[in-house]
């Protein structure tokens, strides 16, 4: 069981606000001047990641102080709770054990006195097999060619994690063959998808782990109607559809040979089933092996999170950072950064994982909180950002902590770029830090040959009060195995928090309501049933689309 209560009654918290006060008046520049092994301390490196953690608001005793925070809402009993399987998703009634699918050093997992260890790796193989067959081509569509694009259709969790891991590693994509991704419910998603694709080498992956979520069954009923009316026959669907998913008997009904189900298991959240059989388009884009190998980073950081001290455990370290700014400093949303093109999904994947995570008001002992849970997060790629809301990091009023997400070595060998990329993400952290005094924009100006008038004028606007912070985070190379550890290090960060923010981090009632609330309206915008009642501007809407349709 989890611990109940609000963080808010722990020693630890009223030391903070305390300290927090007491740190109002500092500058980073000079805390870094003050000290020069501030580095050495905040720092912390796994064999994939380097974190960098000196250019935050803290000091020995915020560090000390959020740890105690830490240990007071059980922080570490809550990880072993969530690495032996304990139900920690009450209000689901069910374990969250993400974690196992990526654990092959274990043969055995009990869970409810069934195997997973056994039940995760029989899914590995038969996916591996399949990979196999698509790549070898003994698995042929119904004119006997070779499989060459692959369209995985699915939404939110069942899309934004292998979305984002298969745009990652496009340097790794298997030749001749395209993985598309095809989500929203728009049909100009599916349609422009499907233009120039060929029906008899393409392949459906249809993720879903309800198989119920309209989005995702209206675009696969799409998808089978465009294959039956461009040459295929209800025979040749098992060679063309296959499904992930956990409900065999409406992937039977589809249409879907139960052989080309791969099912995966309800201890498993959507927003977290990447690494289960929800992964069979990342391998199907990247490879088995490479897919091993991203589980394998994200082995690498479950295990340094179930076993480091929490002082220098780098999951918990992030978690207890944007505590310390959302609940002490008055931030309410956190930017993350990569400077990397392929990590251009990155920031929409994480804005799922943490924000329906963590986006709770109540409070695991049924109280409403009386205190800020879970950020809100965005973010986008350098350089590109820089040229457009990095002005309101600098300059704006909002604090908005942010990650640096760097990459060390290229996978290109293009003259110069890399070194200009990384050197830009390099400096933004540290003008963020720095800022620009009044003296260094005078002496800038005045250099400039400005008159002493202009300067006055001028001066203001061009200060940077500097002093806002970031954490560096630095891959050595965007692998698999590097990107695996970097998503493990996010989905920990948010579990932590929500321990401490005393939420239910596991489900997402908010989303559920999405998935009903259109139902009502959409039969009465099909004149299927009168227009129910409605407040004034929802039958206003209603009518104007009816007007509308009228019309066209
Ligand atoms: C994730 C959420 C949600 C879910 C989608 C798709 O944690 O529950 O994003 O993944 O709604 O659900 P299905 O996989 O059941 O289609």
């Amino acid at each position: 069981m989890l611990n109940k209560q609000s963080p808010k009654d722990t020693k630890a918290w009223k030391q903070l606000a305390e300290h927090k006060k007491e740190l109002e008046g500092s500058h980073l520049r000079e805390m870094f001047q003050d000290d020069p092994h501030r580095v050495e301390r905040f720092t912390l490196e796994t064999n994939e990641l380097f974190l960098d953690y000196s250019k935050n608001l803290i000091t020995n005793k915020t560090i000390g102080l959020l740890v105690d925070l830490a240990e007071e809402m059980g922080v570490s009993e809550g990880i072993k709770g969530m690495f032996s399987g304990e139900k920690i998703n009450e209000t689901e009634g069910r374990a969250v054990l993400h974690v196992a699918l990526r654990d092959r050093s274990q043969s055995h997992r009990l869970v409810d006195g069934v195997d997973v260890a056994k039940e995760v790796q029989a899914v590995l193989d038969r996916m591996q097999s399949f990979a196999n067959k698509i790549e070898s081509g003994n698995w042929k569509g119904y004119t006997g060619k070779k499989i060459r694009d692959v369209v995985n259709i699915g939404i939110g969790g069942s899309d934004l994690g292998v979305l984002m891991v298969t745009k990652a590693l496009t340097p790794y994509h298997i030749k001749d063959r395209t993985v598309h991704f095809v989500s929203n419910v728009d049909g100009a998603h599916i349609k422009q998808t499907l233009e120039g694709l060929n029906p008899e080498t393409t392949l459906f992956i249809i993720a879903s782990k309800s198989f119920t979520t309209l989005e995702t069954m209206s675009n696969a009923h799409s998808a089978r109607r465009w294959f039956l009316s461009n040459g295929g026959s209800e025979n040749d669907i098992r060679k063309h559809f296959v499904a992930v998913s956990t409900n065999q008997q409406l992937v039977t009904q589809f249409g879907i040979d139960e052989v080309n189900m791969f099912g995966f298991w309800d201890w498993v959240g959507g927003r977290y089933s990447l690494s289960s059989a929800v992964g069979l388009s990342v391998i199907l884009a990247v490879g088995y092996d490479r897919f091993l190998e991203l589980l394998e980073g994200m082995h690498l950081i479950d295990s340094h999170f179930a076993a480091t001290p929490i002082a220098t455990n780098m999951p918990v370290i992030l978690a207890l950072l944007g505590i310390w700014y959302g609940n002490f400093w008055g931030a309410e949303t956190e930017a993350v950064l990569p400077y990397a093109q392929n990590l251009e999904y990155l920031p929409a994947y994480l804005q799922q994982a943490s924000m329906e995570s963590n986006g709770k008001s109540m409070g695991r002992d049924g109280e409403l909180v009386d205190y800020q849970t879970g950020a809100i997060l965005w973010g986008g790629q350098g350089t590109n950002s820089q040229h457009s809301f990095f002005q309101l990091l600098h300059q704006g009023t909002q604090l908005i902590p942010c990650d640096f997400i760097i990459v060390a070595n290229p996978d290109h060998e293009l003259e110069g770029h890399h070194r200009i990329l990384v050197a830009n993400a390099i400096a933004q952290t540290e003008a963020l830090m720095i800022g620009k005094t009044e003296q260094q924009v005078r002496s800038e100006l005045e250099k400039k040959g400005h008159t002493p008038a202009t300067i006055d004028r001028l001066t203001p606007f061009r200060i940077f009060a500097g002093n806002r912070p970031s954490n560096s985070i630095m891959i050595r190379k965007l692998t698999p195995r590097a990107l695996g550890s970097l998503i493990a290090l996010y989905e920990h960060k948010i579990f932590v928090q929500g321990l401490i923010w005393n939420v239910y981090s596991f489900d997402q009632f908010g989303v559920e309501l999405g998935k009903v609330l259109a139902k009502s309206i959409e039969e009465e915008l099909a004149n299927i049933s009168e227009v129910g009642s409605h407040d004034n501007s929802t039958l206003a809407l209603i009518e104007q689309y009816k007007v509308w349709q009228e019309k066209e």
